[in-house]
């Protein structure tokens, strides 16, 4: 039976801090402006001056709601510095940031630039990538300019033209050099690729990775965050740093670090969000008129997700596992990654039963000692569980977005509009935190992170048109 008590409304409510939806969403359209560099927006205004892959795909979705012109440049700035196979960089550096802002910067992956792949440099991008959250983005943008006027409507049909081949080059690198077995499922080669950075998903793989000789290293974030329990550990750090050398050291081509490297985890979340693509990816297929052959690899490469994730199913947890292809086993770790069928969508009424149980259990939202009934990162019940570091156990809005999102396109709207409800309660109580300690409810990382403005903005969208129509 589905447990009921994760879904209880606590007496707070965002709607008795802020009396209009306009306020709270103003309040997110300010700190997008704030970090806006004209035609990008820094994730977080001092701990992530940089322009990322997947925040920028989550910022665009909050930016159609302010202006669907600016959202698909953010979009189209992410994209000009795509590499020549289709990879879209993880971070472009912003030449302007202050050069201690920051650590690995662009000097750090300077060297990528010789790759006979990359993008003209400066400004510098790493070569690792972030989970594929670009063509619903694009989508949504369409959709959103689609209620506005002609003129937005016609220009966001030229944007998808324009963004369509960017995409599917960008989905074909992964379904192909990121997937050499075809499985469906995306390889990552470091944890930073998962964008669940030290997640205990990968604590087991990279307990595997011996760290060799190297210089010491600033650790700049820990400046910008009140305690160095909200981030990463030494230990973790230790091992990013070197996995980032060893990629360098094979030119940052896939071929060779498919040889070679000591950690390569098929990731189900990342795969689960490019199958959703991919059905976003579609959809442009058809408003921009495709050939037959592309539309076909698209739902091809769809197919073959859904497939690859039904593999990875664990009957006994009620969740998707990762697989270390390394040490050849299943990452059985309890984390909000493991909602993956649900992101994927189609899944057969058994299954998304099954995911909808575990996710209201006390295993995740149903936990009696939750601040708010929303799913913590990583189960409260698993031992690599941390109330206040990162991606180990805090409530990420971000990925409650992505739940609420797919609970929708799962014929869900009352659980998702619960998970939508809950969150903006807390990010009313807490601010436009980056995490939040789930227990105490307590903001935490940065203050101002753009993706958590940026899914404010998703979310209230309807509200703040319903109260326009109704003043006008
Ligand atoms: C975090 O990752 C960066 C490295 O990419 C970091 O910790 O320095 C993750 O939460 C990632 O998912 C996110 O894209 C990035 C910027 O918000 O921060």
């Amino acid at each position: 039976m589905i447990a009921q008590a994760a879904y209880q409304v606590r007496n707070h409510s965002w709607r008795q801090i802020f009396d209009q939806p306009e306020e709270l969403s103003a309040q997110a359209g300010q700190i997008l402006r704030r970090n806006d560099m004209e035609g990008w927006t820094r994730a977080a205004p001092s701990l992530y001056p940089h322009q990322w892959s997947w925040d920028s795909a989550f910022i665009a979705i909050g930016l159609a709601h302010l202006d669907t012109r600016r959202a698909a440049q953010e979009l189209r700035t992410l994209f000009a510095h795509q590499w020549m196979t289709g990879r879209v960089p993880h971070i472009v550096f912003n030449p302007k940031a202050p050069p201690e802002s920051y650590f690995p910067g662009a000097d750090h992956w300077a060297c990528a630039a010789s790759s006979p792949d990359a993008p003209p440099a400066p400004p510098y991008t790493s070569c690792l990538c972030q989970p594929p959250v670009h063509a619903i983005a694009a989508l949504r943008i369409w959709e959103v300019a689609g209620r506005e006027d002609e003129k937005a409507f016609a220009e966001a049909t030229d944007f998808l033209r324009e963004i369509y081949p960017r995409l599917f080059a960008w989905h074909r690198y992964l379904a192909t050099l990121r997937d050499p077995e075809r499985s469906g499922l995306v390889t990552i080669y470091h944890p930073w690729a998962s964008g669940a950075d030290n997640s205990p998903r990968w604590d087991g793989a990279l307990a595997a990775v011996e760290v060799g000789e190297m210089p010491t290293y600033p650790r700049y974030d820990l400046d910008h965050v009140d305690d160095p329990s909200e981030r990463p550990a030494s230990a973790e750090y230790d091992r990013y740093l070197w996995l980032v050398k060893l990629i360098k050291r094979a030119d940052c081509d896939e071929r060779a670090i498919y040889r070679s490297h000591p950690f390569l985890v098929k990731d189900v979340l990342f795969s689960a969000i490019l199958v959703a693509a991919n059905d976003a990816l579609l959809e442009i297929a058809k408003v921009v008129e495709a050939p037959d052959e592309e539309r076909e690899l698209v739902d091809g490469w769809a197919g073959r997700g859904r497939k690859g994730l039904e593999k990875c199913w664990d009957d006994k947890l009620n969740l998707c596992l990762d697989y270390d292809l390394r040490a050849d086993r299943s990452l059985r770790v309890r984390t909000v990654a493991g909602f993956a069928p649900l992101i994927a969508g189609q899944q057969s009424p058994e299954r998304l039963a099954a995911l909808l149980g575990e996710l209201a259990s006390p295993a995740f939202a149903g936990h009696a000692e939750l601040r708010w009934p929303v799913p913590p990162s990583t189960s409260p019940e698993e031992p690599g569980f941390h109330p206040r570091s990162y991606w180990r156990g805090p409530v990420w809005p971000v990925a409650n977005w992505l739940l609420w999102w797919s609970l929708i396109r799962s014929g869900e709207p009352e659980r998702a509009a619960q998970i939508r409800r809950v969150s903006l309660d807390q990010i009313a109580e807490g601010g436009f935190a980056e995490y939040f300690e789930p227990f105490s409810g307590k903001p935490l990382g940065s203050k101002e992170q753009s993706w958590t403005a940026a899914v404010v903005l998703d979310w209230l969208a309807d509200d703040v048109r319903s109260a326009e129509i109704e003043a006008a």
